[in-house]
This record gives structure tokens, sequence and C-alpha cells, in this order.
């Protein structure tokens, strides 16, 4: 990617960054990031991802488990005093990389599953944070996948991220999708939403991001946009790290989501900040949270050099210009 591309003007990163670190969990934690994020029964609700055991400069992690916690004003996080999912059978390694969404006032958890065989995107509720119960497991691999905050129709929607290794002719082109269901167990109506070769800026897969937010213009969707330069080896706690994660900003029509009627050219955040430059993957932004609040501001939660949790804000209008609305 061009050193010159820079994050769009209307993006403020929070002075308070990084949110949510491994020094604010009262539990073993090396790695929080990656995180989804929405307001529920008056709070904001944070489920992120931790990778645990290992030190920082380490390649080795013990484990990975989802943590939850809460806010008053989306900026400071009191972690609950336990993990809350820690997924391990003979035949799933983990879940991680957490995604919520609120319909009709349930709270939709989506998360990847590493399995003994591919990995699977995970689909699961809860009423009470606390007990949580699938509702389906996509067939390998496929991942990255958002639930819209509610039903078209009566249909749940889904943006996902499946890997087609064979026939994309170049490696990890992989692109993003949709489908709906009428109960989140039964997915089907799959629609191709937005090729990979369809991002100017990156060479490599996308993938959803943060769950989509309802406008007056469309659904307003960030996913991420991958950069591959085989010739730059970026910071990271391991070798051969090449990649540079980047968000982009797409609105999808209102009644036919999987219709991209509007995208900002360019990618709206890159990586800047040190603690989005270095870390375990540096030059790595993950969104998995955007919340739209009454005032028309926007909150981003994404992951940042997948260390830790950020938050960065814009108003509703600035990033519909961008995608020329
Ligand atoms: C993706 C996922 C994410 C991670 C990203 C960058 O493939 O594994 O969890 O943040 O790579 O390492």
């Amino acid at each position: 990617m061009h050193a010159s591309i820079q994050s769009a003007s209307c993006i403020t990163r929070h002075p308070h960054n990084p949110v949510l670190q491994a020094s604010d969990i009262p539990y073993p934690a090396t790695l929080i990031f990656n995180a989804g994020v929405t307001r529920w029964q008056g709070k904001y609700v944070m489920a992120f991802r931790n990778d645990y055991g290992g030190t920082p400069g380490t390649t080795h992690f013990d484990g990975t488990n989802i943590g939850l916690a809460f806010s008053e004003d989306g900026v400071k996080w009191t972690p609950q005093p336990k993990p809350w999912i820690e997924w391990k059978t003979e035949e799933i390694r983990r879940a991680y990389d957490p995604r919520l969404t609120i319909i009709e006032d349930r709270c939709y958890l989506c998360f990847a599953v590493d399995t003994r065989h591919g990995i699977r995107g995970g689909i699961a509720v809860t009423d009470d944070l606390d007990k949580w119960e699938i509702l389906s497991l996509s067939a390998p691999d496929n991942r990255n996948m958002v639930l819209f905050p509610e039903r078209n129709n009566g249909m749940f929607m889904r943006l996902e991220r499946p890997f087609p290794i064979y026939g994309r002719g170049a490696s990890e082109a992989f692109d993003l999708w949709y489908s709906d269901s009428p109960d989140c167990a039964y997915w089907g109506n799959t629609q191709l939403v937005l090729g990979s070769e369809q991002v100017p800026w990156a060479n490599a897969k996308i993938g959803p991001g943060a769950p989509p937010i309802k406008t007056d213009h469309g659904w307003l969707t960030l996913f991420h946009a991958v950069t591959v330069d085989k010739d730059r080896e970026l910071p990271a706690w391991h070798r051969n790290w090449h990649k540079t994660y980047t968000i982009g900003l797409a609105l999808l029509d209102l009644e036919q989501p999987w219709r991209v009627i509007g995208m900002c050219p360019n990618p709206v955040m890159v990586p800047e900040e040190p603690y989005e430059l270095e870390g375990f993957r540096g030059h790595v932004l993950f969104p998995g949270g955007m919340i739209l609040k009454e005032t028309g501001e926007v909150k981003i939660y994404y992951g940042g050099a997948d260390t830790v949790e950020c938050l960065a804000t814009a108003e509703v209008g600035e990033l519909l210009k961008l995608c020329g609305s």
C-alpha cells in the first residue's frame, strides 16, 4: 500500500487509546483485540478476544478466550472478573473475533471457530450475557460473520467471508458475501456483495468488519482490506509479517443489502499510531464494532496490531459523504 495513503480527515482517534489492553484485565491476558461492541440495556457492552498465556514478544499462547467488559460512555471500560467463553473440545480448538448485534432485544454473537476440520463461522444468542446457545455453524472455511441489527421481511441478514482457495486466481483474494435466514439456523439466498478486486487500494482479501448501522441512505458498513507487500517486512513478534490491514467503508442498499450503492474510494483508516504499527502483528486495524449515537456521532471500535482494542469517532454525515451520499 502506498505510504502516502492516510486515514480520512473526518476520523478522530480517541486520546485514551488503547481503550482496553492486557494490563486492564483481572485474569491472564496477553493480547486483547478484535472486539465486538454494542449498546444493550442502557450500557455499552464489549466482547473481546483474549489470547493469553504468552509473554510480549512470544509467538506461543496457551489459549484464546472471549471476555466481557461494560462501559457507561464507551470509553472507560470495566472488564468482568472472569472470562466469558472458552470453547474447546476434541473437535473445536477455539472461538475468537466476536461481533455483537442486538436484534429484537436479544444479543447475538458471531465468532470464528477454529476446528480440526477447518474454520467455521458461528452464531450464538444470549439473553443474559452468561449462557449462550449456538444457532448455527457454517461449513468451512468461513469467518468474519456479522449480523444486521434488524430483520428484513422477517429474515435475519448477515455478511460473511468464505475462503475460496481454488478458482480466484490469486492467493487470498477473498470477498465479502451476504446471506439471510428465517431463524438464524438455515442460511441461503447467498449473494456476492463486494469482490476484493473492487477495492482499489488492497491487493488481497477483504472481510466484514462491524455489524452495519442503518441510515436513511442505506446500511453503512466497515470492512477490513488487506495489502500484501512481500518486499516489506513489517514489525511483528514473529518473522515474515507482510500484511497491512486497513479499514474500508461501504453503503449497502436498505432493501437489497447485497447491493453496494456507495463506497469510499480510499481506506477510511490506515495504521498510523504506534499502537497500530507495533505489536503482535504491526500495521493491523481490524474493525469489529460501529455504534451510531442519536447525536450523529459514530463510534468505531477496532483491534490495533492484534494486541490492543481502540476507538475512533466520526460524524455519520461525513462517513456518508465519503460513500458519495
Ligand atoms: C485475520 C484474523 C484476525 C487477525 C488478522 C491479522 O486473518 O486471524 O483475527 O486480526 O488476521 O492478523
